[in-house]
């Protein structure tokens, strides 16, 4: 790995204009969000709750959840391919095995011929209602067990398409849990599969009939790092190809047919058969430090990664160039974002931009190395997907350290 250079030559001071460009940044601003050169350090906050539903009343929320999904009963649908690519043997979703009742979901699988499988099963999905990037995710289940059943909590990336389904594109995936009844429901499978298969990662945890009880299944999600929790007891972590990209939720109970992984529905096989989720509860943080090495962070030009400068950088790393136009992308899903770099005597000015306006030009210059420098930040935007760009403008370096987003 390369360093950043360690004796860089100091400069003469230049004329600047950046006070110009500062006032003229401003002046977009308005009605834009709040964007300051020097922000005031941010408060912590709690974490804000995207999702917490108890599944009290005798109906799903419907702005959390899909039962099935709209297509559900229709070839074209991506649930129902996804499905019925399970064998006829098999399970298919259906409706109207989503039950409320006692303060829980029931996803039922019965042995109700639909289309051309023997059994349905409930399914309920956030697609299209809530996802997230990163997070906390908690719910407490009781799975059903018994031959051939493979209940399942798992996660899929917000932009998937009936097309990615058909050519088993819907990648990366995260099952939070699979549980397989002919196991005995006494492991616990938990897995990223990732775009390339080399990068497919994850853990058994074998322990007791996990159908015999309710237990809370978790997952921590963060830059770079995933965690798997079981009641509580983390059981799986990963740091390889994480995903950086918004997913949504999938609880479902299943039968994957005689010839899949999940293995026969037998006589013995009590059904129906019932997956009670007692509640589904989704964190995330109210900022997040996101590292210049984190996935989802884009840069255009020659940059170099410099890593172990022994400067007290975030991560320990930064990325730098020397050419003017060079830049740094990163998109987010919040409503604002700082960005954080050295500064020193060799680094120059940099515009940045937020969801494509200029919002202002900072000047890095110090005459002593200041490191971790928080020199951009904006917030109050729309919650939603934002991007924010920092273009090198003037200076022999400019350096990347990190972004801090707000949920
Ligand atoms: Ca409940
Ligand atoms: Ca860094």
């Amino acid at each position: 790995m390369h360093a950043t250079p360690t004796a860089r030559k100091p400069r003469r001071a230049r004329t600047r204009t950046v006070l110009a460009a500062l006032t003229a940044a401003s002046a977009l601003l308005a009605g834009l969000g709040t964007a300051s050169a020097a922000p005031t350090p941010l408060k912590p906050a709690a974490d804000k709750v995207l999702i917490n539903d108890e599944f009290n009343g005798s109906t799903l929320d419907t702005s959390v959840w899909s039962a099935g999904d709209s297509d559900v009963n229709k070839p074209t649908g991506w649930i129902w391919r996804y499905l019925t690519k399970q064998t006829p043997d098999g399970s298919v979703a259906h409706p109207d095995q989503v039950k409320l009742a006692g303060g829980e979901v029931d996803l039922g699988l019965s042995a109700n011929p639909y289309l051309d499988h023997k059994y349905r099963a409930g399914y309920i999905s956030t697609q299209g209602k809530k996802s997230f990037l990163y997070g906390k995710v908690e719910a407490t289940i009781k799975v059903s067990g018994g031959l051939g059943l493979w209940p399942a909590f798992w996660m899929l990336p917000a932009d998937t398409t009936p097309s990615d389904i058909d050519n088993s594109t819907a990648l990366p995936e995260v099952d939070i849990f699979e549980i397989l009844g002919t196991e005995g429901s006494k492991t616990d499978y938990m897995t990223l599969h990732n775009v390339r298969p080399e990068d497919k990662t994850g853990c058994t945890f074998k322990t007791t009939d996990l159908s015999a009880g309710y237990h809370t299944y978790g997952l921590d999600w963060q830059p770079g790092k995933m965690t798997w929790l079981v009641d509580g007891v983390a059981r799986c972590t990963t740091t390889k190809a994480v995903p950086s990209e918004p997913m949504f939720l999938i609880l479902n109970n299943s039968a994957g047919g005689c010839a899949s992984w999940g293995g026969c529905i037998q006589p013995s096989t009590p059904l129906p058969s019932h997956m009670y989720v007692r509640n589904v509860k989704v964190t995330q943080p109210d900022s997040l430090m996101i590292n210049d090495t984190a996935g989802g962070v884009t840069y255009g030009g020659a940059w170099t990664y410099g890593g172990g400068r022994g400067y007290g950088d975030y991560g320990d790393d930064v990325h730098y160039t020397r050419a003017n136009g060079d830049s740094v992308s990163y998109t987010f899903n919040g409503t604002g974002v700082d960005f954080l770099t050295e500064k020193f005597s060799d680094l120059g000015t940099a515009d940045v931009y937020v969801d494509g306006t200029l919002r202002t030009t900072v000047d890095l210059t110090s005459t002593a190395r200041q490191v971790q420098q928080t020199v951009f930040g904006i917030s109050g935007l729309p919650q939603g997907v934002h991007t924010v760009k920092v273009v090198k403008r003037s200076g022999t370096y400019l350096v990347v350290d990190a972004f801090r987003t707000r949920s």
